[in-house]
């Protein structure tokens, strides 16, 4: 029998409650210690999951852990020191998104991961949500034929402040926190972007930062792209967490609609399909989808460690989606579209 990875999390605030609940339902691999700098998240997550090991200082962690992976669960601010305490220590780690408030600390991540030869994954879990899974394998299956347009649509007025209340007050918002995700499955689905071009605005005057935003991208592959996210927007059925998808092809369109509905047009006509995500025994709704992802880039992790495998949103992919971010601030302030190569 081959031994379980030991992993330690570090940051036990609102969302690692679901890595751990992700980590309980995966073979292979498990949380042997914690830390996070509040005593009182550290309780309630040890607790929580029977965790006995506990660290108020991740340095304290590194020095008294055997680990195999570190996950690292706290907000963006954070990264740069616990990533490279983990390079330091030879580590391989996962890092929550956004990789990094800047592309320079994200390349300093990369960097300092690589010269330690260890693997470094960022937890960019949208694209392994079910339905967006499935989008991509009717693009493999080639019935669309080449893909000349995308949306990717997230359009919202779902209460994220109650939950993550630092939200509220950054200068950045919406697509620091949630385009970021919309961005990498334009990529995941179009491939990498040459150009974008970005409108932004402040609907609700409760925030600091922008909760619209309008991005279009030009693709390498020739495809042009519309990224929108909003959490302005007061519709009949709040859609809260869903990512809505079209894709034109030379053959034949793909839309994900609202309720996780499929339609396929193809070459042998068209074909709808539910591709809800499944409601796991820890999961709850409207949050089952994004769970569900959860669990499946863990177990990515778990693979790629088991075979020496890079990540599908390793450090080094992961600098094109936060240059997608860079990028998108910039160009929103100076009202031009920004070359992304320049940034990389
Ligand atoms: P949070 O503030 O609730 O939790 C962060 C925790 O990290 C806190 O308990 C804090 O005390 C701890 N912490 C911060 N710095 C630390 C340090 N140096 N050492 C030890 N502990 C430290 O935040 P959250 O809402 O759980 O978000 C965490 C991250 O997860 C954010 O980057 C957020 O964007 C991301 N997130 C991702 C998804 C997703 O679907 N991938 C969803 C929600 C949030
Ligand atoms: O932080 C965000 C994320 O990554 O997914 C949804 C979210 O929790 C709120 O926008």
């Amino acid at each position: 029998m081959v031994a379980e990875l030991r992993g330690a999390l570090i940051g036990c605030g609102f969302f690692a409650v679901n890595q751990m609940h992700a980590w309980r339902d995966i073979a292979g691999a498990a949380i042997v210690a914690i830390c996070d700098r509040d005593p009182e998240r550290l309780k309630v997550v040890g607790d929580q999951f029977g965790i006995v090991r506990r660290y108020v200082d991740a340095a304290a962690l590194f020095a008294s852990e055997s680990l195999d992976f570190v996950d690292i669960a706290t907000t963006a601010p954070s990264h740069l020191p616990l990533v490279e305490m983990a390079a330091q220590n030879r580590v391989p780690a996962i890092c929550q998104k956004p990789f990094a408030p800047s592309l320079a600390d994200a390349k300093a991540m990369v960097k300092a991961c690589s010269d330690a030869g260890v693997a470094l994954m960022v937890h960019e879990n949208f694209r392994w949500q079910s339905p967006i899974q499935a989008v991509r394998a009717v693009l493999d299956s080639g019935d669309i034929g080449t893909p000349f347009f995308g949306r990717i649509s997230f359009r919202s007025a779902y209460d994220v402040f109650s939950g993550q209340p630092y939200l509220a007050t950054g200068k950045r918002f919406i697509i620091e926190d949630l385009g970021i995700h919309s961005l990498d499955i334009a990529r995941f689905l179009l491939g990498d972007v040459s150009t974008i071009t970005t409108r932004t605005a402040r609907i609700n005057p409760k925030i600091a930062g922008e909760d619209v935003a309008t991005m279009l991208m030009d693709h390498k592959s020739g495809a042009t792209s519309v990224v929108d996210c909003s959490y302005a927007t007061k519709l009949a059925i709040e859609p809260f967490p869903q990512t809505l998808v079209e894709i034109d092809g030379s053959d034949g369109t793909i839309r994900l609609e609202q309720n996780y509905r499929l339609s396929v047009t193809g070459r042998n006509g068209t074909a709808v399909s539910d591709v809800s995500p499944p409601l796991l025994p820890w999961a709850s709704r409207p949050w089952h989808n994004i769970q569900e992802s959860v669990v499946a880039i863990q177990k990515h992790w778990v693979d790629c460690l088991a075979n020496g495998t890079e990540p599908a949103t390793s450090g080094a992919d992961n600098l094109r989606t936060l240059a997608l971010v860079e990028a998108a601030y910039a160009g929103a302030a100076s009202g031009e579209p920004v070359q992304l190569d320049a940034l990389l």
